[in-house]
């Protein structure tokens, strides 16, 4: 989704006073210095029909599978009828109260048990209202997996969704409204940092599984669970980005955790390698501006081979500019990156505009980008504190990053794939301060998802030969960590 479009979205939000701050009293009896109240919109027409797109454009991009749709009542109720009523969808309406005449029914409009049916809804704190909705869709023989809500407070809802089964898809995060009102000086530094802050110490599902009820299926326990989940069933986790579940489904059905870093200097060379060792990774690294020869006749080649030989390209540029130019970067010049390249990565330093201005070119484009959060390098001065910002950013633009680069794995979050460069059979390093750590340290000890091996690779005398030995020892790293936890 564009996210310029986005923006002026929330500027026009602010303007007819669908966001408040000051202190207010949410329906969970939780106080709080903002309110999002999506109400008046049903006064505005225009935005409403703006919704109504957004909403269906984000069903469409995340390739939505759907019967029917309910908006959860009554914010939602006019979204949903907009939706339906535009692309002629069947829509059902909740009741909140049974009738005490007549049918008594609970969910109205006609529909057939294992039907399919999309969840609308307009703002979500805890997610709870959301999982009341589809409760009552439950227990009519309904299929819920999925919920599109307008804007996020960001303090808790997806995560809780997912331990439901739930993917929901926000149009608007919290992080996202704040950061363009105080860019827009709609809001002062100080209100932005007040709210931020409330929104991080107050979520709903976290202060759940600090209380310590560990019973089974309990939501502490789902979390716990997912700190040893198989790649597989990271695949298929609610909340993993599609691009992420390609890969990680990529990476079951070759048995590969192999990354080659395609680190030559002719595009010959380059396609040849992406062919023959195709068959053993999962992923291909490029520096394109390596290439002596790059045409856009190439991008097109290695776009067929990525596909015949099933694994994806990732372009290794490190972006690290302000949003406005890293977009250009991006999607423009001699390469075109965006046009060819599934995967991204970034550096964190610009701050969250560098995201952003990804976002803007490859989300539409269903891309993805890893930050860089740590480095191989010796010297690097990345320390501890710095990881922790990237993983924070991450976080906060998880519809567009998929992982990180880094030495270790260095969140619980399932959905974020990490991706280990410096490896080699032995641990060591080269003349320039690359540091070397072995397939076994870096997926069996520092439990991280991928290897990335260039010169290992490329200097061998049977570079075939070197490609399987790699991923042979990391498949095996991978699940003998598998076998461990589950003991
Ligand atoms: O911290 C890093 C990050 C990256 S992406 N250290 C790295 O070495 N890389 C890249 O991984 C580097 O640019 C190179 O393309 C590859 C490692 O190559 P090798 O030949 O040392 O395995």
């Amino acid at each position: 989704m564009d996210n310029l479009c986005i923006d002026s979205f929330i500027l026009k939000l602010h303007d007819v006073n669908a966001v408040k701050f000051g202190e207010y009293k949410l329906k969970s009896g939780m106080m709080t210095p903002i309110y999002i109240d999506l109400r008046v919109l049903v006064s505005h027409p225009r935005l409403m029909n703006q919704v109504a797109k957004l909403m269906y454009q984000r069903a469409q991009d995340e390739r939505l599978e759907f019967d029917t749709v309910c908006g959860v009542p009554y914010t939602a109720l006019p979204m949903a009828t907009i939706i339906c009523s535009t692309h002629e969808l069947p829509m059902l309406i909740r009741r909140k109260e049974a009738k005490d005449y007549g049918t008594k029914r609970l969910v109205e409009g006609s529909f057939k048990a294992g039907d399919t049916c999309l969840i609308i809804e307009d703002t979500v704190t805890s997610g709870s209202s959301i999982l009341e909705t589809a409760e009552v869709l439950y227990k009519e023989g309904l299929k819920v997996t999925d919920a599109i809500v307008l804007m996020d407070r960001e303090q808790g809802a997806v995560d809780m969704l997912a331990s439901k089964g739930i993917r929901l898809h926000p149009i608007i995060s919290m992080f996202k409204l704040l950061n363009v009102l105080q860019a827009s000086q709609r809001i002062d530094t100080e209100t932005a940092q007040n709210v931020r802050k409330f929104i991080l110490d107050n979520n709903t599902f976290r202060s759940e599984e600090q209380n310590g009820i560990d019973v089974p299926g309990s939501k502490k326990q789902h979390v716990e669970q997912n700190l040893h989940l198989s790649y597989e069933a990271r695949a298929k986790l609610p909340n993993v980005q599609r691009l992420g579940s390609k890969l990680l489904t990529i990476m079951v059905d070759k048995k590969s955790n192999l990354c080659l870093s395609a680190d030559v200097s002719s595009s010959e060379e380059l396609l040849h390698l992406a062919d023959t060792l195709g068959p053993k990774i999962c992923l291909l690294k490029t520096h394109v501006d390596i290439l002596k020869d790059f045409t856009v006749a190439f991008s097109q080649k290695l776009q067929a081979v990525a596909e015949k030989q099933n694994f994806l390209i990732f372009e290794d540029r490190k972006f690290a500019d302000i949003g406005n130019t890293v977009k250009h970067q991006y999607e423009g010049g001699v390469y075109q990156i965006s046009s060819w390249s599934h995967i991204v990565n970034a550096h964190a330093v610009p701050g969250p505009g560098v995201v952003s201005g990804l976002a803007s070119v490859g989300r539409p484009l269903g891309r993805g980008c890893l930050l860089i959060a740590q480095m191989s390098s010796q010297g690097s001065l990345v320390n501890e504190e710095y990881t922790k910002a990237v993983v924070k950013m991450a976080e906060e633009n998880s519809d567009f990053v998929i992982g990180f680069i880094c030495g270790s794995k260095i969140t619980k979050r399932p959905e974020f794939i990490h991706m280990t460069p410096g490896v080699q059979m032995k641990a060591g390093g080269d003349a320039l301060g690359q540091q070397y750590n072995t397939p076994e340290e870096v997926i069996y000890n520092k439990a991280s998802d991928v290897i990335i091996v260039g010169r290992g690779i490329l200097e061998a005398p049977d570079r075939l030969e070197a490609a399987e030995a790699y991923r042979k020892l990391g498949w095996e790293a991978y699940t003998r960590r598998m076998d461990q936890s589950s003991q």
